[in-house]
């Protein structure tokens, strides 16, 4: 019975998920909330309070403390993890980890000491900026013009500099703390942090998730010489060479057998970024399928057939895992805007549900939310607040249920926005993440692309990315076998668009895009 396990090192959680290829089974999943698990690291969404609202920092110390009780968690539930028989992950995207030295020349971990503890002091800079910073225009603007505009970095590295972008975020580390900076020995993506800590060595960046740097050039899956010249000096020093998604990186470490029992020898697969893995999870990795992942952030990605580049800028062009491209569109006020709404009027999930399916109509009267609480990624919207529209009580706050459906009904409209330019019609569109079973979003996500929906049964797509990538890896085993055992839709769950919310949703989102106009 073959055995394989994924990890998923996302904003507020990290999750394990075991799979057993033979049977098609999930024979265990984990998930440690920061907030709820660490509450001493003070980061109860997963990232550091900051003054400064475009400053998003976590502690990296949470990730590696998160990585040892969950697997603490699997074997306290009685899971034999001297079965598995490979492990891949992956983290969240763009988020970025500087050591004083690199991995290569620590050794083996110390297995009488909490892991946590031995990292402490190899790390150069104490907080690792993630995804949701945005405090980085100065370092996109010198960037592109020393890298010679715009259209030669998305040519490049398949995106504009991007104010989440690791490039951008080291640029800004080496403005800001130069000795620091010097001081670096190694940096690593979230991805590559955890892989390298399972290896106990230094393990290389994919080029899955290293796409989201804006420092690989795509078309040879190297470090480009003019986006790492544009970045930082040295920087080429301080990345190890990317490598294939499929890479065996390493060996799990003596730490990891003494402490959990892993068997000596288990293989460990490159990490990658949670949507490249999501994309795996979903068993969307050909072209054809589009995913929307209803996360901390909310994301709409596809395999490309061609690789394309988004005229708006926003759009983004990862390595997918299982070759060749992927698109993805990110959108910071996910969750964060949905909890937020739920919040405010006292709604519970099932409440959210009810407000859409029975409570308000398409096109909510007109009524309409830019529901930007905290800085947004897709459209740029640096400055957080809401901004409400339309009738008395639905402007004055008074208007649960169509508070509700209007965070829901931009969210999506904004999603259908800013996935045109990939080109495709998505005539069926797969949905994952905590919100993908909420009747109410389905709803509206159905009749606002026009497309039939279907949520997947597994809710963390991303750590079960994982497992299918350590089965493919190790195993041979093939995607399509792999995705007719583990990835079925949830056929019950499947809702097919109603064709007379349409003109309701044209007219509503012409009223979206001008008030969109009216803030960017
Ligand atoms: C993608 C992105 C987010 C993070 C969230 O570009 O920034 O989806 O990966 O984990």
């Amino acid at each position: 019975m073959p055995q394989f396990l994924g990890l998923d090192s996302s904003t507020q959680s990290m999750s394990a998920l075991l799979i057993d290829t033979d049977t098609g089974k999930v024979l265990a999943s984990r998930s440690v909330n920061f907030g709820e698990r660490l509450p001493h690291y003070k980061s109860s969404k997963g990232f550091l309070a900051n003054a400064d609202e475009a400053v998003k920092h976590s502690d990296p110390l949470m990730w590696v403390e998160a990585l040892d009780l969950v697997l603490q968690d699997l074997r306290d539930a009685g899971v034999d993890l001297g079965r598995v028989a490979g492990i891949s992950g992956a983290g969240q995207q763009h988020g970025s980890v500087y050591l004083a030295k690199s991995l290569d020349g620590v050794g083996d971990w110390s297995s009488s000491v909490p892991l946590a503890q031995q990292v402490r002091p190899l790390l150069s800079r104490k907080t690792s900026p993630i995804w949701m910073d945005s405090s980085t225009s100065a370092e996109c603007a010198e960037i592109t013009s020393t890298a010679g505009g715009d259209q030669r970095v998305s040519t490049l590295t398949g995106s504009r500099a991007t104010l989440r972008f690791t490039g951008p975020q080291i640029r800004r580390f080496f403005k800001t703390s130069p000795v620091e900076y010097q001081q670096t020995a190694e940096i690593h993506l979230v991805s590559s942090f955890i892989a390298s800590l399972l290896v106990g060595k230094s393990a290389g960046i994919d080029q899955g998730d290293g796409a989201g740097m804006n420092l690989l050039d795509l078309a040879t899956g190297a470090w480009s010489g003019a986006l790492l010249d544009a970045t930082a000096p040295g920087l080429r020093q301080k990345l190890k060479p990317a490598v294939a998604s499929t890479a065996v990186v390493g060996e799990i470490a003596g730490y990891f057998v003494k402490k959990y029992g892993f068997a000596p020898g288990t293989k460990v697969i490159a990490f990658t970024g949670d949507n490249p893995s999501s994309l795996i999870g979903m068993g969307a990795s050909k072209p054809g399928t589009a995913v929307i992942s209803l996360g901390t952030s909310d994301t709409v990605f596809t395999a490309m057939a061609a690789q394309r580049t988004d005229p708006r800028g926003y759009g983004n062009v990862f390595g997918n895992p299982a070759g060749g491209f992927m698109s993805l569109a990110c959108f910071s006020n996910g969750s964060l805007a949905r909890e937020e709404i739920a919040k405010q009027f006292g709604l519970s999930w099932d409440d959210f549900a009810t407000a859409i399916t029975e409570k308000t109509k398409p096109g909510n009267g007109g009524n309409l939310l830019l529901p930007y609480f905290v800085p947004e990624i897709t459209p740029r919207v640096l400055k957080a607040g809401a901004r409400w529209f339309g009738g008395d009580a639905f402007v004055a706050g008074k208007d649960g249920p169509a508070a509700a459906r209007a965070v829901v009904e931009s969210q999506a409209l904004s999603m259908r926005l800013h996935s045109d330019w990939i080109g495709e019609k998505m005539h069926t569109i797969l949905v994952t993440g905590g919100a993908s079973k909420n009747k109410g979003l389905l709803r509206v996500l159905a009749d606002v692309f026009q497309a039939t929906i279907m949520p997947l049964g597994v809710s963390n797509s991303s750590a079960l990315g994982g497992a299918l990538r350590a089965a493919h890896g190790v195993e041979g085993c093939a995607w399509d076998e792999l995705y007719a055992r583990f990835c079925p839709p949830e056929h019950e769950l499947t809702i097919e668009p109603d064709a007379g919310a349409r003109s309701a949703y044209e007219q509503l989102a012409v009223s979206f895009e001008k008030r969109l106009k009216e803030l960017i």
